[in-house]
């Protein structure tokens, strides 16, 4: 009825659906079956008529679409609450990232106050250093001063020490020539009572008696002597003829004693090794530590180098009056850089005069060392500026050392002093003996001493 109504006072004629067999039109279209508008139509389920446009059909719309709407609503709904959690999700994190900000802007806070502070303690450190610069300075300037006073005090001191020195050298020279005029006039003494006694006595005895004439000089000379050489204080200095001389006036310490060989005129000191081999052995020439030079001149080879308590040269002119006294035998000790110790020793050596420059001679070979000499025997004794070798050569210009040099050597234990054992050197000019380590080692210690047989 409503419909009707509202059909009519629209003039609507409105068809209704055909399940419900309600068909609302004018007398006009009523004529028309729901058959020929289904077959107009085909899927009609409500027909507007819209008389005033005179349509030929009815004006159909599909009801199917309409309950369709209502799914695609339920998906747009759906659709919406998956949006607004998506919101809401995405408001939960604008709230996080809120609080990060905040946190952000407090650590840049933070991070502005740090950046203050260190540029204040840099600051700080900045005057910290520039004081220590200052103190550095002023400390620098101390020192100079006090470096200053104290070379002053020094050159002072070095000059009061180099008078005291000069003083007690001038007083000492003049003992000493006053000592030789002494000693000279001793020797005369003894030649005369020598001569007029014609005692058997040995030298040290007739040396005794000879002191006894002044007893008062010989005390005061003594002392000097002492001074000088730095003799052991002994009762009896000496001089003696060697070194067994010295063992038997019953001197059984090594050390520095006076010698003067029988017939020569002429003073020596040497070192006694009293304590090895039997004791009795005058050391011609020793090595231990490298602190003297031996590559050195003829003169000095005949008059001797070196310190008596260290290392030196006796001396060939020395050698040759020693050793023309009596029958001598030679031993060479030898140490290597291990402590290994050996020795060769040679029943007989002695030395011609300088006119036939110091030539060896030397007996047979026996020891440890192996023999390493007998092949310079009979051979002169070549220095830098004496060239008695037979090599065309100067031997000891390359060996660095005077020896008696052949072409040239299987020995020279008056070579360069190397450190360690085997050297590298351009020449074969270490302190060696080849039968026992070989040419390229240097030996760390050796001595050549002589003795009586
Ligand atoms: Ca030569």
């Amino acid at each position: 009825f409503i419909l009707f109504f509202l059909c009519f006072s629209t003039d609507f004629y409105i068809c209704v659906s055909q399940k419900l067999l309600l068909h609302v039109g004018t007398e006009q279209e009523h004529k028309h079956s729901p058959r020929s508008s289904d077959t107009k139509g085909g899927r009609c389920s409500y027909t507007f008529i819209v008389p005033q446009q005179k349509l030929t059909g009815a004006l159909c719309l599909n009801t199917q679409s309409a309950t369709t709407n209502h799914s695609e609503v339920a998906v747009l709904r759906a659709e919406l609450k998956r949006q607004q959690e998506q919101l809401e999700k995405l408001r939960g994190q604008l709230d996080q990232e809120g609080a990060l900000a905040l946190e952000i802007r407090a650590l840049r806070k933070e991070s502005n106050s740090m950046n203050s502070r260190i540029a204040q303690l840099y600051a700080q450190l900045l005057n910290e250093v520039l004081q220590k610069k200052d103190q550095a300075l002023e400390q620098r300037r101390v020192e100079n001063l006090l470096l200053n006073a104290t070379t002053q005090v020094s050159r002072e001191l070095q000059s009061f020490n180099y008078r005291e020195l000069e003083k007690k050298y001038g007083a000492l020279t003049s003992t000493m020539s006053s000592q030789n005029q002494f000693i000279a006039r001793l020797e005369k003494q003894c030649q005369c009572r020598d001569s007029t006694h014609q005692s058997s006595l040995v030298g040290n005895k007739l040396q005794c008696e000879c002191l006894k004439i002044t007893p008062e000089i010989q005390e005061g000379t003594e002392n000097d002597l002492l001074l000088l050489f730095a003799l052991p204080l002994t009762p009896n200095s000496g001089p003696w003829r060697d070194c067994q001389h010295v063992l038997e006036s019953g001197e059984t310490i090594s050390g520095i004693y006076l010698l003067r060989p029988q017939s020569a005129n002429r003073l020596m000191q040497a070192w006694c090794e009293q304590s090895r081999a039997q004791g009795g052995w005058t050391v011609i020439q020793r090595r231990l530590d490298g602190s003297v030079n031996f590559f050195r001149t003829w003169e000095q080879y005949k008059q001797g180098f070196g310190n008596l308590d260290g290392e030196y040269w006796l001396g060939l002119e020395h050698l040759y009056w020693l050793t023309k006294q009596a029958q001598y035998k030679l031993r060479v000790a030898l140490e290597d850089w291990q402590g290994r110790q050996v020795f060769a020793e040679y029943d007989s050596f002695r030395l011609e005069p300088e006119t036939d420059w110091y030539r060896l001679r030397l007996g047979q070979y026996q020891g440890t060392a192996g023999d390493s000499l007998s092949w310079h025997n009979n051979k002169a004794f070549t220095t830098l500026d004496r060239d008695k070798d037979s090599y065309t050569g100067n031997c000891a210009h390359f060996q660095k050392g005077g020896w008696w040099y052949h072409m040239c050597a299987h020995s020279n234990l008056n070579g360069v002093w190397y450190r360690g054992g085997h050297y590298r050197s351009r020449y074969q000019d270490g302190v060696y003996w080849a039968e026992f380590h070989g040419g390229s080692y240097s030996l760390k210690r050796v001595s050549m001493m002589i003795k009586p047989t």
